[in-house]
């Protein structure tokens, strides 16, 4: 399909934005694994402290990245299955909007004024330009939604007893999940956070801010994996040279995820003391129905890759894993998709063990954490993410991967990177190493006290992964520059891979229409967060102390020279 100069030029903007600021995530990344490991004993290098790094690793690698990319890949999806292009003005005013969002968020975090990391949470204050910045992101990427649902309106119309293509479905759910979500984040941001940040409240309650946050931070892991879903299902099975098992099974599975996306955020708050047990028992059991849909998920790829080895002549029962095209140059995304999708599988394990209320206590805040969410968001998603960047840009600019081979490997690469570093995270955090902490400063310093040698292997097997991830983002930033920079040498078209159905069910109305989803959701949403919310309100705690734009330490603290709790709650 071609695309118009104005679309192709968003999209690609979209895509180039935050693959650049990637290189400043990437480079953290590393660091971090340097300073835990105690190869040096710095609070900071280049000018940068790690909490100023942390902050631009998680907010860069997190949040910038996969916003830009979902709502590139939706103006992709939506424009291919349409056939129709999304209105240019409200596409660019997002575009604008997320950009200047992320240049204020990012000039407070390089000035260290906003060392807070991408959680946010009080007391830790930031500038206030880091909280305007982050709600500017937020609304820019919500102005798509209502184009899209336009232009899904006007086609349904035109084509009424059509099933909707299951990547517009995928799209629609994971940007209503998101508007949602962020509704509450964005009142965080906007009514309890900028006004003390700009000393105009004296306090904030901190329960309050953290419960908000989590109605976002739970269903934000969704808006990162379903543009992943939707290759999973879409898109892999083709690739591999077969069909997708069931159509249905993904109808059902991004249903499930619209309901069971949002409620279930105190499961990241079982700690936390204002929030009654009820509710933590209830959201966590939600939280084990999101396990349904991701199972469907689960065998129905697994169903259809084995009908794609089959089809390439494999035998037994697991037979089909020995054909399909891991290492193809021309399909490289396969290589993207599917080694996405082996760290999924520990991905989710992990999770499963901090969904549970009680083991949750063994590993909260512990390194076992990043070692959990490298497997996802550092997997699955962003393997998809930087896999479909290139081979958007490829295929609408018409020009060749640039070292195609090495394109291919970096997958596995990253997959092996992943594999060591987590291992090393995961054993250190049931040993208690924290996360979130500069372990070369004190525990990983022999000439100090705190100095604490089981963290010594489990550190350095961090390092190695770290790595041997930042050689394959080097490559990869290698062949995406690289595939910019060359010639255009092929017809420049909007294509994407395509997977039939096997079992291509006839059409359920209920599988087809978004209203008594959103009633439902509306539904389970008032149910488990009215009571979150009225214990948060209720029973706060402490709030956060007074500060004025200017200065990290809270005021009545600096009056009293006592050290800034800031400065403690990191730790
Ligand atoms: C070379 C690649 C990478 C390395 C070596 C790396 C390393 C690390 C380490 C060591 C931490 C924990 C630091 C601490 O808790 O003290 C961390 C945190 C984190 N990483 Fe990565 N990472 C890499 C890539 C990524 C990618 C690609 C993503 C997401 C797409 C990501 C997302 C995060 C997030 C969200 C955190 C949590 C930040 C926080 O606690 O506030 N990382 N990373
Ligand atoms: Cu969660």
């Amino acid at each position: 399909m071609q695309l118009s100069k104005s679309l192709k030029r968003l999209i690609y903007w979209e895509l180039g934005i935050p693959i650049t600021l990637l290189s400043i995530g990437i480079y953290h990344g590393l660091m971090q694994t340097i300073y835990r490991s105690g190869a040096i004993h710095e609070s900071k290098m280049a000018g940068l402290d790690y909490y100023q790094g942390l902050t631009l690793h998680g907010v860069i690698n997190a949040v910038v990245l996969t916003t830009f990319f979902a709502v590139a890949f939706g103006h992709a999806t939506l424009s291919f299955y349409l056939k129709r292009e999304p209105n240019k003005t409200v596409g660019w005013t997002s575009f604008w909007l997320m950009t200047i969002g992320t240049v204020m968020a990012s000039w407070a975090m390089l000035a260290g004024k906003a060392s807070v990391l991408y959680t946010f949470y009080p007391p830790l204050k930031a500038h206030p330009l880091f909280y305007l910045g982050a709600a500017l992101l937020i609304v820019g990427s919500w102005l798509p939604l209502f184009d899209w649902a336009r232009m899904y309106r006007a086609w349904k119309k035109e084509n009424p007893d059509t099933k909707t293509p299951l990547a517009v479905l995928g799209t629609l759910v994971n940007f209503i999940i998101w508007f949602v979500c962020t509704l509450a984040v964005a009142y965080e941001v906007l009514v309890l956070l900028l006004p003390w940040a700009m000393g105009w409240k004296t306090t904030v309650n901190v329960t309050l801010a953290r419960t908000l946050f989590w109605f976002f931070g739970h269903a934000l892991v969704y808006f990162w994996l379903l543009p992943a879903y939707i290759m999973f299902y879409t898109m892999l099975p083709k690739l591999a040279g077969g069909k997708l098992y069931s159509d249905l099974a993904g109808r059902i599975a991004l249903f499930g995820f619209l309901l069971l996306s949002v409620p279930v955020g105190v499961h990241h708050q079982f700690g936390d003391p204002s929030i009654t047990k009820g509710v933590k028992m209830f959201q966590g059991l939600l939280t084990y129905g999101v396990a349904i849909p991701s199972f469907i998920t689960a065998f129905t790829l697994a169903a259809s890759l084995e009908y794609a080895g089959r089809r390439r002549g494999a035998r037994g029962l697991l037979g089909f894993f020995g054909k399909l095209p891991y290492l193809d140059p021309s399909r490289f995304l396969f290589a993207y998709l599917i080694a996405g999708l082996f760290l999924f599988i520990f991905g989710g394990v992990t999770g499963i063990v901090n969904a549970s209320y009680q083991l949750n206590n063994v590993v909260h805040n512990t390194a076992w954490m990043p070692g959990h969410f490298h497997m996802t968001v550092a997997g699955p998603v962003f393997l998809a993410i930087i896999g479909m960047s290139v081979y958007l840009y490829s295929k609408m600019s018409g020009k060749k991967i640039f070292l195609p081979r090495i394109n291919v490997i970096v997958p596995y690469l990253w997959v092996t990177g992943i594999l060591i570093f987590s291992t090393g995270l995961s054993w250190g955090g049931l040993q208690g190493e924290p996360r979130r902490t500069n372990l070369g400063l004190t525990y990983l310093n022999p000439q100090h006290e705190l100095y604490t040698p089981e963290w010594v292997p489990t550190t350095l097997m961090a390092l190695c992964g770290g790595i041997i991830m930042t050689v394959a983002a080097v490559l990869f930033f290698v062949v995406f520059f690289g595939t910019i920079f060359s010639k255009r040498t092929e017809i420049a078209a909007l294509e994407l891979p395509v997977s039939e159905a096997l079992h291509d069910e006839k059409r359920i109305p209920l599988f087809d229409t978004f209203k008594p989803w959103l009633v439902t959701m509306a539904v389970i949403l008032v149910l488990a967060y009215s009571p979150a919310l009225f214990d948060a309100t209720r029973n706060p705690g402490k709030g956060a102390p007074r500060f004025t734009p200017d200065n990290p330490a809270p005021i009545e603290a600096t009056s009293a020279a006592k050290p800034a709790p800031a400065a403690i709650a990191r730790h």
